[in-house]
């Protein structure tokens, strides 16, 4: 079985040393580690949450999943970083309040910091305001936020309320990402854009950044 193949079946049957072992193997076999992430780690994942959905398998399945992923993820990590390169803008991520979903939002903040961002990561489960007052106190440009349950969403418009209210939209933009959200989501609560998945949240937050 092709290896791409191997890491994603071990990573569904939850063996996160395998996983850790495999992808040591892939890495050192040249696979490009973007590769590994989507073809291998994401597209494995991909088949848990389907399974979930279906009742085929139960939340403890999807823990062990969770963890085998980031077996996998922690030695990718280092090959997206890039060292010695001047810091850019800040830029403050998190999964908002009630959502402990941290997978994707990690991996938002590697490719952040990848393409020289300052990334200051809050975790999971973090309310608006701790949000804004971050956003403020570090002075940065961006606040990046994820969500994965449907009932965690209207957080992200109160975050989006809480910067008007406070008149920081020009100063700090949002955006927004996650299994759940989409462009017209982002529209509505006024965001100043969505992120498909890591790579295009470092595209937006380019161009967020070098806008006058
Ligand atoms: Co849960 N879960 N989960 N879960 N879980 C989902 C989200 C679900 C869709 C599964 C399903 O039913 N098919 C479903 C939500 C349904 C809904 O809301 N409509 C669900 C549910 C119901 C739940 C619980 C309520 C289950 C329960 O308790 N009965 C519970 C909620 C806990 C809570 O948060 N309060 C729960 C718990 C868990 C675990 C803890 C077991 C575990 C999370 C472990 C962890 O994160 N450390 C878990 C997992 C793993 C999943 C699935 C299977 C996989 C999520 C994941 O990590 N994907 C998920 C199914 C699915 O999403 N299809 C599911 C891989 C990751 C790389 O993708 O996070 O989408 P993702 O990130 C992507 C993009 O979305 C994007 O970039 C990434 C790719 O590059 N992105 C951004 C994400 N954030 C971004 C931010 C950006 C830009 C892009 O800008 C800032």
């Amino acid at each position: 079985m092709e290896l791409l193949q191997q890491i994603s079946e071990n990573l569904q049957r939850g063996e996160d040393e395998q996983v850790a072992q495999l992808t040591r193997q892939a890495i050192d076999a040249g696979e490009p580690p973007r590769k590994i992430l989507d073809d291998a780690l994401i597209a494995g994942m991909a088949v848990i949450g389907k399974k979930f959905k279906a009742h085929d398998i139960f939340l403890p399945d999807v823990l062990l999943a969770a963890r085998a992923m980031y077996a996998g993820l922690d030695l990718l990590k280092p090959l997206f970083l890039k060292d010695e390169i001047p810091a850019r803008a800040k830029v403050v991520i998190g999964t908002v309040q009630g959502d402990l979903h941290d997978i994707g939002k990690n991996l938002v903040g590697i490719m952040l910091k990848g393409a020289g961002y300052e990334v200051i990561d809050l975790g999971n489960d973090v309310s608006p305001e701790r949000f804004v007052d971050t956003a403020l106190t570090e002075n940065a440009s961006v606040i990046g936020l994820s969500a994965l349950l449907t009932t965690t969403m209207p957080v992200m418009e109160r975050v989006s309320n809480l910067l008007r209210e406070k008149g920081l939209t020009d100063r700090v933009k949002l955006i927004i990402g996650g299994a759940p959200i989409n462009d017209d989501y982002a529209k509505q609560i006024g965001a100043a854009a969505y992120g498909f998945d890591a790579i295009k949240a470092v595209e937006i937050v380019d161009q967020l950044t070098t806008e006058g």
